[in-house]
């Protein structure tokens, strides 16, 4: 077993979690292992189902948009059936299991910028993307969707650029993409189980933000808001103090940074 080597076996044998991971659906290389994992809900995937790709042709992100993941990225797809409750702290949950697996293995420091991407050194190398099936009160089926860049040159891919990094652009050298994803996936379970115990997810989430406490400007659909983001509630929308002292909640949108230290 090479530490490279993403084969279903190798990220499953010995994995110390009780579901998450213990079925892996390997692929070389596939559209999305958002569609994939959407397909095994259906057809009855057990909790904790993972859809493994070394590269994807047609990795998607948040409202439809392009996923760049070359080979030498991570893309996975968790399939999990939560209550209701837990759904608003699912990108919590993943975001704040990147940041301590790229801690963990890479001794890299990382942030989260509102409300899905992990940054390093100001540039995102990750990608978070939550899909879910709800029906009335109670959720079908939600998808953690994970993509991060681990092995490959950020400057190959222009149409990312300046804003994108990647864990061996930041290290200069290669990364174990098995041992990061072994503890990606332990970790994941591991806040997910956490959750019933109360709010210590949401509050370290809450101090990794790199976005609170500076002035951002959103854009949300059609709607554009300029002001300070003072805090975020608990099922994960952005409070925003606008120039005129009041405060909107925006559960979606894009930020970018417009005080000096910007970052995206
Ligand atoms: C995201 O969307 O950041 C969520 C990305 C989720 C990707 C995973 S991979 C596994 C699973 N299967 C999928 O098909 N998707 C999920 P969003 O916030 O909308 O950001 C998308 C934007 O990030 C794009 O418009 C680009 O500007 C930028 N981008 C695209 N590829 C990138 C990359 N590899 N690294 C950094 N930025 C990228």
């Amino acid at each position: 077993m090479t530490a490279d080597d993403l084969s279903s076996l190798a990220i499953s044998s010995g994995l110390k979690t009780r579901f998450v991971g213990q079925r892996v659906d390997y692929y070389p290389r596939l559209s999305s292992t958002m569609e994939v994992a959407r397909e095994g809900v259906q057809q009855g995937a057990p909790e904790g189902t993972v859809i493994i790709a070394d590269e994807q042709s047609a990795g998607k992100g948040r409202l439809n948009r392009v996923w760049l993941s070359p080979s030498g990225s991570v893309s996975l797809s968790i399939v999990l059936y939560p209550s209701m409750a837990y759904l608003p702290s699912f990108i919590m949950v993943a975001s704040l299991a990147v940041v301590h697996s790229i801690w963990a293995v890479t001794g890299l420091c990382s942030h989260i910028k509102w409300p899905n991407d992990v940054l390093v050194n100001g540039k995102k190398v990750c990608g978070v993307l939550i899909e879910s099936g709800v029906r009335g009160s109670s959720v079908d089926y939600a998808i953690i969707g994970i993509g991060l860049n681990v092995n490959l040159r950020a400057s190959d891919f222009t149409d990312i650029l300046p804003a994108a990094t990647s864990l061996s652009d930041e290290l200069g050298r290669d990364v174990s993409r098995l041992e990061l994803l072994r503890c990606l996936l332990v970790k994941i379970e591991n806040l997910y189980l956490s959750l019933p115990a109360g709010d210590s997810v949401y509050r370290e989430w809450r101090n990794s933000l790199v976005t609170l406490g500076r002035k951002v400007r959103v854009s949300a659909g059609e709607a554009i808001y300029e002001g300070i983001a003072e805090s975020v509630a608990r099922d994960g929308s952005l409070l925003l103090r606008d120039l005129n002292g009041s405060l909107s909640q925006i559960s979606a949108g894009d930020v970018s940074l417009q005080d000096i230290n910007s970052e995206g």
